[in-house]
């Protein structure tokens, strides 16, 4: 079996493997409620866990007086001393690290810091407990802003700190001045992205306890990467590594919070080790929307120089995150500001860029990785920009956008921030999109009044997905673990199946199934004779996880690179089962063929496992193979896409309705067209989300203003538009198959295409949106003071 590009991948298994639209294997498991979560597990004697959390933003605790009736439920970090904090240094040149304990016992940094563990026999008695529970807090001004946080004399969230600024860096290519002094033109915005929650439809959740057989501890946890846990958690209790298992069952959603070593797991692990009995914690919703990683909460001062045609010479970008009260590991503090400045230009061929990023400390839940990390951020500021070069310039947006995009003849292309964007025609992306939503039909149809008074806006957005980044991308980001490979076993049964056990963490992305369409492919076996195991540190080889659009690349690839290992043997045993030259048969359908006489793979399988006099001679045994994917030098692989979209907004009321939403993406070649069509679709829905209802605003006092969801809109299936998806697909020269990740890029660009949208609409009356979400109160508010600015 070669390892050539998608040109070759017909050669496969056809209908089954690479390319094929298939219904996933693990359907059958998710849809017939056969999933077993976090809730569904029962250990002997469990006791369930609630978090006393603290109900203040920021405040020294005097103390915390437990009733009689619950002594010897109520547990405080003197109880687990023996815990590390949670330390997530980058190396990055003047990062201050943050000591995040498993239990605070100083000060309370953000409202949900976690102060005591309450244990009961349910979790309805737990909760009466944590609520009887009385705490004295000497409180601190809250640090509840950006502004607040800046300000010279401001409170420190961590006291030995000189300023509340985790890390600030800058990015200076090309020469500025002199781009300043050619430029025609000079423009200016200032944004601001809303912060918000995860909302996994499975909250986060942990279990605990000794497994006395085998003398180790046992960790459950609704996590996306449970053998990097293993690791940080046998360091943080201070046992070894090969004393714990880590397992993540069936997985409600992660996108991103479930991606973090949170100080939950650390809490409920110590306690159950301490206590030697069986703990559970499940988060609910309150403390998912108040208290788990939160997401983006961007600013944005943008100044772009251009030529009077709109192409873009210059950008100067200035990126300030609000990243909370600590530093969450292994992303740190630095991860959303340090990526959005990073990959700011985007799609765009601008060859001079300066950049600050800044993240800020507060009194608010640290920041986290989110479904698009820094790149939504980054899209929307760039791409509200363009769409603003263009009014200055009087042009059409598309076509400035098109206009600035590096072209197909310029790839590979590195730019300005040093990524190697591999392959892609961006401006045909582009076309297609606009052409999809008939650009000049909306023009005319914005020419006349609309019957309802409402107004018509038409928004695109485009940008570059950064995916399966390699070992060069995490070292230059100087994160504690450098997540540059995935490893893969094949093992076959003696009745001729296959299970791959793999280190990622399928959590809805249909791994199972797309992972078996690629052994599939290798080994012309059925994908429903494939199994997929993982999730659990003693069962599959040590892997990363599922993040970062990085599973189908990588755990593709070794899986691929398994399977030809395991190809080759099969032909080896097959030909000399079948009397025939090795160079003379083919794997297809289960068997290996010689001619029109073949041999199954469980007439294989019997002779690697149970015959083994039947076998070539000097064959070994068995019949597996195991392999590690790394991607080699490059940044990555570069997938695209442009969305566009049409909406309508009521001038009345400030209400917005999406009528059309079209993306055309490249995400190099598909294991499984239907799969990506679904990621992208979710993708955008989550990003609707971003962009017009999602936010969790904090008052003065660091209080977190959205903590249900009566006043934590998400959108649902009356806010989701039909998406129209548009595939290309160019192979990615760096991976196997020529596949691109693509599972985040659903929710980069609604931010950026819905404000442009909802711009241009608000056209005629001279208001402009620069900050999400878009509620009907902040687009009411921009046309009130357009109208107030009019002479
Ligand atoms: N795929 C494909 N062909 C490609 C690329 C992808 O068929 N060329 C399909 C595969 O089935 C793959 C899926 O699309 O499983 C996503 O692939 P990939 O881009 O490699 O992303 P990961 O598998 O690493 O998933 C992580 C990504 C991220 S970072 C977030 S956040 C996210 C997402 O996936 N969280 C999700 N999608 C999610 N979908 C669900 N249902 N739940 C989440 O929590």
């Amino acid at each position: 079996m070669s390892q050539g590009a998608a040109s070759q991948i017909s050669s496969g298994s056809g209908k089954q493997g690479v390319g094929a639209s298939l219904r996933r294997n693990e359907d059958a498991r998710f849809l017939d409620g056969k999933g077993e979560y976090l809730a569904d597990l029962q250990v002997p004697g469990m006791a369930e866990a609630v978090f006393l959390r603290s109900p203040v933003a920021h405040g020294k605790i005097r103390s915390i007086t437990v009733p009689e009736a619950a002594r010897g439920q109520v547990f405080f970090a003197s109880d687990i001393a023996f815990t590390k904090p949670i330390v997530a240094v980058s190396a990055a040149k003047g990062f201050k690290p943050s000591n995040y304990p498993a239990l605070t016992s100083d000060k309370a940094r953000f409202v949900g810091d976690l102060l005591a563990i309450c244990i009961a026999p349910t979790r309805a008695e737990a909760e009466d407990i944590a609520q009887s529970c009385v705490v004295d807090f000497e409180e601190l001004p809250a640090i509840w802003d950006i502004d607040v946080a800046l300000k010279p004399d401001a409170p420190r969230v961590h006291d030995s700190w000189s300023d509340n600024v985790y890390i600030e860096t800058r990015i200076a290519t090309g020469d500025l001045d002199e781009v300043r002094a050619r430029a025609d033109i000079t423009v200016r915005k200032s944004l601001r992205m809303g912060r918000h929650a995860g909302v996994s439809m499975e909250g986060r959740g942990v279990l605990a306890h000794y497994d006395r057989r085998l003398d180790e501890l046992v960790v459950y946890s609704s996590t996306q990467f449970p053998h990097v846990i293993r690791t940080i958690l046998a360091e943080s209790l201070g046992i070894s590594e090969s004393k714990l298992r880590v397992v993540a069952p069936d997985v409600g959603g992660g996108f991103g919070p479930k991606n973090n070593f949170n100080p939950e797991e650390l809490a409920i692990a110590a306690l159950s080790m301490k206590l030697n009995r069986p703990l559970r914690w499940i988060e609910d919703r309150r403390e998912h929307l108040i208290a788990s990683p939160h997401a983006r909460e961007h600013r944005y001062e943008l100044t772009a120089y251009a030529d009077k045609d709109g192409r873009i010479l210059g950008l100067e970008a200035e990126v300030v995150v609000d990243a909370g009260a600590y530093s969450v590991w292994p992303w740190t503090a630095s991860m959303e500001a340090g990526m959005s400045a990073g990959i700011m230009t985007g799609p765009y061929d601008i060859p001079v860029y300066h950049a600050r990023a800044v993240s800020v400390a507060t009194n608010k839940s640290p920041l986290g990785p989110y479904r698009g990390v820094g790149r939504s951020g980054a899209c929307f500021a760039i791409e509200t920009l363009v769409d603003a070069v263009a009014r200055a310039v009087d042009r059409e947006p598309a076509d400035v956008r098109i206009l600035n995009m590096v072209p197909p003849e310029a790839m590979p292309y590195k730019s300005a921030t040093h990524k190697l964007y591999d392959s892609g025609n961006y401006p045909e992306c582009a076309k297609r999109a606009r052409d999809a939503v008939g650009l000049s039909g909306i023009r005319i149809r914005q020419s006349r009044p609309e019957p309802d008074g409402r107004l018509i806006g038409f928004g695109m957005a485009s940008y570059t997905e950064q995916s399966a980044h390699g070992t060069a991308e995490w070292v230059a980001r100087g994160l504690p673990v450098v997540f540059g490979y995935e490893p893969a076993l094949a093992r076959f049964t003696p009745d001729g199946k296959l299970i791959l056990f793999v280190g990622i963490q399928n959590h809805g992305q249909g791994l199972e199934t797309t992972l078996a369409q690629v052994a599939s492919q290798e080994l012309g076996i059925a994908v429903k004779d494939v199994i997929v195991r993982h999730g659990d540190s003693s069962l599959s080889p040590y892997g990363m996880g599922t993040f970062a659009s990085r599973s189908m690349t990588m755990s593709g690839g070794a899986v691929s690179a398994a399977c030809v290992i395991l190809a080759e043997k099969i032909t080896r045993i097959g030909a000399h089962l079948l009397q025939a030259p090795k160079e003379s048969v083919r794997l297809a359908d289960g068997k290996v063929y010689f001619g029109e006489q073949s041999v199954s793979f469980a007439e294989i399988g019997q002779a690697a496992y149970l015959h083994p006099e039947r076998l070539p001679v000097g064959e070994e045994p068995a019949l597996e193979a195991s392999a590690v994917y790394q991607p080699g030098r490059s940044t990555g692989a570069f997938s695209y896409a442009t969305h566009a979209c049409v909406l309508a907004v009521d001038p009345g009321t400030g209400h917005v309705e999406v009528l059309d939403y079209v993306v055309c993406h490249d995400c190099g070649t598909m294991v499984n067209p239907m799969i990506v069509e679904g990621q992208v679709v979710g993708g955008v829905a989550q990003g609707l989300g971003t962009a017009l209802y999602e936010e969790i605003p904090y008052d003065e006092n660091g209080q977190p203003l959205a903590s249900t969801f009566l006043d934590y809109m998400i959108p649902g299936a009356t806010e989701v538009p039909d998406v129209r998806v548009l595939h290309m697909e160019t192979p990615s020269p760096h991976t196997r198959f020529g596949i691109k990740g693509m599972g985040e890029g659903g929710a980069i660009a609604p931010p950026a295409a819905v404000i442009n949208a909802i711009n241009d609409a608000l056209k005629p009356l001279g208001a402009e949106v620069s900050q999400t979400p878009a509620t009907p109160d902040r687009v009411l508010r921009a046309i009130i003071a357009a109208k107030e600015a009019r002479p």
